[in-house]
């Protein structure tokens, strides 16, 4: 039987090989289709772009917003909705028809930025050989391809975020833009494409700190805050996603309404930001890792507002209460419009939740986080003490994504078994495995510091160069550091990458390893990096510090 579609982007890839028949994310295979067609028009536009620039033409920010949105709304679970991909295939094949006429030279552009049709066409072009990931017959080629497509999504994603926050790096959109034409090259070679790839990681890093940049500006350098779990009485809105800027501007207008505001997944960190923890009715998160919304919000009976990826398709319980903006979409759920540096207009939302009941209590207690890289340079006296007396043996990283896997349980059960003498950094929603275990502390330094979403994996590489030089090494693979990462998505690909260029050997990766890595693009991977899956609880925690574990 031909396969419906082709897709192998994330870790719940069905069979750990290829979603063929629908996705297990719930992508179903015609959503597929134009979610290729849509990569497949951006590396176009891209190219259009990329040759423009070599040209000493300037490209303006709307094909660079244009571009990194389109890469956005193909991430896994970001969008479902047929139409609203449709509308953004249209849109960039008319940014590419306006564009095309002002190159000099055409010659050698791909037939990806030649192509013109209308949505009548769509089906049929989405279903011709030239489109999608099958697209590339060698396979050592298509896992480069797709490494790198899958790494410009996740920077796509966090560029959109320091965008929405008025930040731009041309700098950035003009690579984006120039390795997604890359990957339609077919002069390339496999090490051209290993060399790209490495690229793609300094640009993520780049684009990490500019989102850094952003968020510190706007909202101050997070700091340690202690974050309910409970819930109060009052109707509430909950706000999931990575988006701060829709946080932001959600609370401001819920403020003084009655309506609380509660966080879930990975906005979490938004309470770690003096200028968002400020707002009294910001009163706490709301369950645990994205996977479990189905459950948690059909319990939450208020609004949800999705800004971003993980959204798992609703439940028609709740789903006339689960809203959209930006990147996302859902097909018969409401979505919130508004272009960058406009105020979006969050009034139906909290007209629902005071028509609502309030949450209900899923549990009791409370979590402590904000450990991202200024707040840790405060405690680096009492950490690096700690080192040197002995009392914290080695830093584990366990940064990056939550999934539904059962196998997943070996993070939490990793977490529970490391040595007391360990401290766990994270970032991303992976925390949710283990960050209400109650690890303790190290002479007042918790077990887990949680530096805040997976886009903060940054600080944790601040973090690392700093005890790097503070403790006189000239190489950050000699300091008591494991890397024990779980992904899920693109926007961990990036931090994969970006790990990689910073010279980060020996990182583990799982449960299982990228489906999209060909045997001979991993074994460059390991040859090179030193990079591996994982194993049985006690066989890596025997791997990392002996039998003493
Ligand atoms: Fe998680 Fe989803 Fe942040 Fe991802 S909520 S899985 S890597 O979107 O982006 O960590
Ligand atoms: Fe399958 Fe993941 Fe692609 Fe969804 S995003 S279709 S689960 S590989």
């Amino acid at each position: 039987m031909d396969p419906k579609m082709f897709c192998y982007q994330c870790q719940e890839t069905a069979g750990c090989t290829g979603c063929t028949v629908s996705g297990v994310c719930g992508k179903r295979p015609e959503v597929a289709a134009l979610q290729d067609l849509l990569v497949y028009v951006t590396k176009g536009l891209s190219a259009v772009t990329t040759r423009l620039r070599e040209e000493g033409m300037q490209v303006g920010r709307e094909a660079n917003h244009l571009v990194t949105l389109n890469l956005f709304a193909t991430i896994t679970n970001a969008n479902f909705d047929k139409e609203a991909i449709a509308a953004r295939v249209t849109q960039t094949l008319e940014a590419t028809g306006a564009l095309l006429p002002q190159v000099r030279d055409v010659s050698g552009l791909p037939e990806a930025a030649l192509w013109s049709g209308t949505e009548a066409d769509y089906e049929a072009k989405a279903a011709a050989p030239e489109v999608g990931v099958l697209a590339t017959a060698d396979e050592d080629v298509r896992s480069l391809r797709e490494l790198i497509t899958y790494g410009l999504k996740g920077l796509a994603a966090y560029s959109k975020h320091a965008n929405a926050l008025l930040q731009d790096d041309e700098g950035i959109d003009a690579f984006i833009q120039r390795a997604l034409a890359a990957t339609l090259d077919d002069g390339l070679s496999v090490d051209d494409l290993v060399a790209l790839a490495l690229e793609t990681g300094r640009h993520g890093v780049d684009g990490m700190a500019l989102l850094d940049a952003a968020n510190t500006q706007a909202y101050g350098n997070p700091e340690i805050t202690t974050v309910s779990l409970g819930v109060r009485g009052n109707p509430a809105i909950l706000v999931s996603g990575h988006d701060l800027r829709d946080l932001e501007m959600l609370l401001q207008q819920t403020a003084g309404t009655g309506v609380d505001v509660y966080t879930h997944s990975e906005m979490l960190p938004a309470h770690y930001y003096p200028a968002l923890k400020e707002h009294p009715h910001l009163v706490g998160n709301y369950g645990g890792a994205w996977w479990r919304q189905r459950e948690e919000f059909e319990r939450f009976n208020g609004p949800i507002l999705m800004t971003t990826n993980c959204v798992v398709p609703p439940a028609a319980s709740y789903r006339d209460r689960l809203w959209t903006t930006g990147a996302t979409g859902v097909p018969g759920c409401r979505h919130i419009e508004g272009a960058y540096g406009e105020a979006k207009d969050f009034s139906p939302l909290i007209e629902q939740a005071l028509r609502c009941d309030p949450p209900e209590e899923l549990e009791t207690g409370t979590i402590v986080g904000g450990f991202a890289h200024e707040q840790v340079f405060a405690l680096a006296d009492a950490v690096v003490d700690a080192v040197k007396a002995g009392a914290i043996r080695a830093f584990v990283v366990m940064a990056g994504c939550d999934g539904r896997m059962r196998s997943r349980s070996y993070y939490t059960e990793f977490a529970e078994r490391l040595p007391k003498d360990t401290v766990i950094l994270t970032a991303g929603c992976a925390k949710y495995r283990y960050n209400k275990l109650g690890l303790g502390d190290i002479g007042g330094i918790p077990r887990v510091l949680d530096a805040g979403q997976c886009n903060d994996s940054y600080s944790l590489a601040l973090i690392a160069l700093r005890l790097k030089e503070v403790f006189g090494l000239d190489d950050i693979n000699d300091l008591p550091l494991v890397f024990n990462i779980a992904w899920y998505e693109q926007k961990a690909v990036i931090v994969l990458l970006a790990l990689l260029y910073l010279g980060v050997k020996n990182i583990h990766l799982g449960p299982t390893l990228p489906a999209f890595l060909s045997p001979n693009v991993a074994k460059v991977l390991v040859e090179n990096f030193g990079i591996a899956g994982i194993g049985t609880v006690d066989d890596d925690l025997r791997l990392f510090f002996g039998d003493v574990a």
